[in-house]
């Protein structure tokens, strides 16, 4: 029997040194660990020997099953490690991940792009408060006291005389009553009205406004300029035309339309099968505006414009709810 043991030593000793993978771990385990293994038929024949061997053969069974299973342990933890390090180990022939990049909102990008164009002409770029005085707002651009505008419908009042603007032209009034002509500027900022949310409005929005003031200013010069600027902005093969219209703080007042970039003027989804985009308003500056900020209508004129920086977002990327622009959802901002 002591041969036996022996003899399965040794057979354990050479088994150890083949053990590769896991598997060979798992034919070890059965071979001498598992209930029909070597070690549970050796406790078997203790039945066969003398009463008096037994304690000692039992002794000599016991230590080569603790044996075993040190050594199972022991080869397990070593093959454990080393597949944890072989999931750590990097593939150098593998493709870069990308990283992701943010972007810019699409109202940041037009923004971006129109007050390039508008400096490229010599404007400059001003800024002032979104709360705003009933004065800035609508008094000093010729606002009558009844004007519907200045109903709490569409204007959210914070007390009787201050308000958030309905517009950036506020600020063409601060800059007048700080500079004397020339001014060339361009106001770009949020604006607020009290409307109803739909596709088609929101609470707020942003504007870009721009003033120029001088001895001799033209409403062609005001044509010669926007014309420009849609050219530049919306490609140079576009046409275009100017609609009278009408603003309490310019006279003569006009709508400038383009031929709608999508279908060419043919007519489609985006511009109502009409052919044209409305782009923006414009016109001379009242002569009554120059008397709230202390200029010389005889001496001085001067045109204005202002246009809708989510419109012209949603026509230049074909998107059809204004929402969206305030939403922040990642699946909408990453396409830009
Ligand atoms: C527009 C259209 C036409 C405008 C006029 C003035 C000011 F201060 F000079 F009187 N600021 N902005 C103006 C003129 C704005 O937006 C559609």
């Amino acid at each position: 029997m002591l041969e036996k043991i022996k003899e399965i030593e040794a057979k354990i000793e050479q088994d150890i040194l083949n053990i590769k993978n896991s598997e060979d771990l798992e034919n070890f385990r059965l071979k001498y660990l598992s209930r029909k293994g070597i070690i549970s038929e050796l406790y078997d024949s203790i039945k066969s020997i003398s009463i008096e061997e037994r304690p000692s053969i039992g002794k000599k069974i016991n230590e080569l099953k603790a044996y075993c299973q040190q050594v199972y342990a022991e080869k397990k933890k070593i093959l454990e490690e080393f597949s944890e390090k072989k999931s750590e180990q990097i593939d150098l022939s593998l493709p870069g991940r990308r990283k992701w990049l943010g972007s810019l909102h699409p109202l940041t990008q037009t923004l971006k792009e129109i007050k390039l164009i508008f400096q490229r002409m010599g404007f400059d770029v001003a800024d002032g408060p979104e709360i705003e005085e009933d004065y800035y707002n609508f008094e000093a651009l010729n606002f009558p006291p009844e004007h519907p505008a200045r109903d709490m419908q569409d204007t959210f009042f914070i007390s009787d005389k201050v308000l958030l603007r309905t517009h950036t032209s506020p600020v063409q009034i601060r800059v007048m009553e700080r500079t004397t002509p020339p001014v060339r500027v361009i106001i770009p900022g949020r604006v607020y009205r009290n409307e109803a949310i739909s596709a088609r409005s929101y609470c707020l929005f942003h504007q870009v406004e721009g003033l120029y003031v001088d001895t001799g200013v033209t409403f062609s010069e005001l044509k010669g300029t926007l014309v420009s600027f849609a050219k530049q902005f919306f490609g140079s093969s576009l046409k275009y035309r100017f609609r009278p219209s009408f603003f309490p703080f310019t006279e003569p007042s006009a709508e400038m339309d383009i031929t709608c970039f999508l279908c060419d003027g043919k007519g489609c989804r985006v511009c109502k099968q009409t052919g044209w985009l409305e782009i923006l308003g414009c016109g001379m500056v009242d002569p009554n505006v120059y008397k709230y900020v202390g200029y010389d209508s005889e001496k001085y004129t001067g045109y204005a414009f202002g246009m809708g920086i989510e419109r012209i977002s949603m026509l230049r990327y074909g998107i059809d709810d204004i929402r969206i622009l305030f939403d922040n959802d990642i699946r909408f901002l990453k396409q830009f």
